[in-house]
């Protein structure tokens, strides 16, 4: 008889703050970042460790969860019950998670940890264990908000470094004058903007106007709790709406698809919950015949490999954000490079689960000593 695969027990877990600074001010619609400040989670178990990175941020200025919010509830309420359970599969972590409400973003970290640990016991690549079918990902840059001569010199080195897209951060008042200038010099480069949530269907007029540049899409124009609005944009916009901000769940995802208010959809793991529901997004767009890509949130090594790895699934057939690590620090928290060559990022495949080891010696420089939960 073949023996059943006893499923993870979780001996402890460990958790820490990691404060790495950005080597260029990222600056978006809602505020400017200089240092990437993030939960790191470790899982230990069956002879093994899980990684997760988080993406929640200090304030809610992306979406409503926050940093304090997300450790006091991972602190109190599910690490404690975490550890010394036995879990058969990610997905049985649901009876623990499911019940208490929001903390999407504390819930993804544990979830993906175990993903990691899960695809770890199993002697698997993560993006195998998901059902990724590709060994390297396309990929993009992110450009922040910034003058348009120093923004023109930044598409000029990522076009020239290969990248597949260039996505551009805009707001009101920095947009149409900068898409003008971009498109006169990069006329045929596969373009994007990110507005993170800075305009209103009442400046109708002015969105429309950016029809005429010849965007790929236009990522979170409207309010981040907005389905409804960004429905109403759609309906009037040749442009491709995508959302964001606005795709918190699978269930995001269905009212976005069946009201028709994203004809693309930017999915990010470490928001939505999980790669269980990042899976689910993906089958669901998929299904709409809607085109997905995997967005980033300047994460260090852990965070980047969660996300290469998601992006090797069929449907994300848009270039994503994961760009090179070196973009962003002088030095990451794993021991294996993360860059893009020619526009392409492998999936990291130094070992199973996330493919990556962590640089323990500057780890200890960069975060505080871990809580420990143990069984
Ligand atoms: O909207 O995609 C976004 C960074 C912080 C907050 C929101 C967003 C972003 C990015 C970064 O665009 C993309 C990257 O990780 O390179
Ligand atoms: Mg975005």
């Amino acid at each position: 008889m073949t023996p059943v695969f006893p499923g993870i027990r979780i001996d402890a877990a460990e958790l820490r703050l990691v404060r790495l600074p950005l080597l260029t001010p990222f600056v978006i619609s809602t505020g400017t970042m200089t240092e990437k400040l993030f939960p790191l989670l470790v899982l230990r178990g069956e002879g093994l460790e899980g990684y997760a990175e988080g993406v929640m941020d200090p304030l809610p200025d992306y979406l409503e969860e926050t940093l304090p919010g997300s450790l006091a509830f991972l602190r109190q309420a599910v690490l404690p019950q975490l550890v010394g359970r036995r879990f058969d599969s990610p997905a049985a972590l649901a009876a623990l998670l499911d019940p208490w409400r929001g903390h999407r973003m504390a819930k993804a970290m544990v979830e993906m940890a175990l993903w990691d640990l899960w695809a770890k016991a199993l002697n698997l690549p993560l993006s195998a264990a998901l059902g990724g079918v590709r060994d390297a990902v396309e990929v993009g840059v992110s450009l922040g908000i910034a003058d348009i001569p120093t923004t023109l010199d930044r598409v000029r080195v990522a076009v020239e470094a290969g990248y597949r897209r260039v996505k551009l951060k805009i707001k009101r008042g920095h947009d149409t004058a900068l898409l003008a200038a971009v498109r006169a010099e990069f006329p045929d480069t596969k373009l994007t903007v990110d507005a993170n949530t800075d305009y209103r269907l009442g400046g109708l007029p002015l969105l429309k106007s950016m029809d005429a540049f010849g965007l790929d899409y236009i990522e979170q124009p409207l309010a981040y709790d907005d389905i409804h609005d960004h429905a109403r944009l759609q309906a009037q916009m040749l442009t491709a709406i995508c959302l964001d901000e606005s795709i918190r769940s699978a269930t995001d995802a269905r009212r976005a698809l069946v009201a028709d208010a994203a004809r693309v959809v930017n999915i990010k793991v470490g928001r939505v919950g999980g790669f269980g529901q990042a899976r689910a997004i993906h089958d669901l767009c998929a299904a709409f015949d809607v085109p997905v890509w995997c967005g980033g949130m300047l994460e260090s090594g852990i965070g980047r490999a969660q996300n290469i790895h998601l992006a090797s699934l069929p449907n994300f057939t848009k270039p994503g954000d994961t760009s090179s690590a070196s973009r962003y620090f002088r030095r990451d928290i794993v021991e294996q490079p993360l860059e893009a060559e020619a526009g392409l990022m492998a999936v990291p495949r130094h070992g199973p689960g996330l493919g990556v080891t962590l640089d323990r010696a500057y780890l200890a420089q960069v975060s505080d000593a871990p809580e420990v939960f143990a069984a």
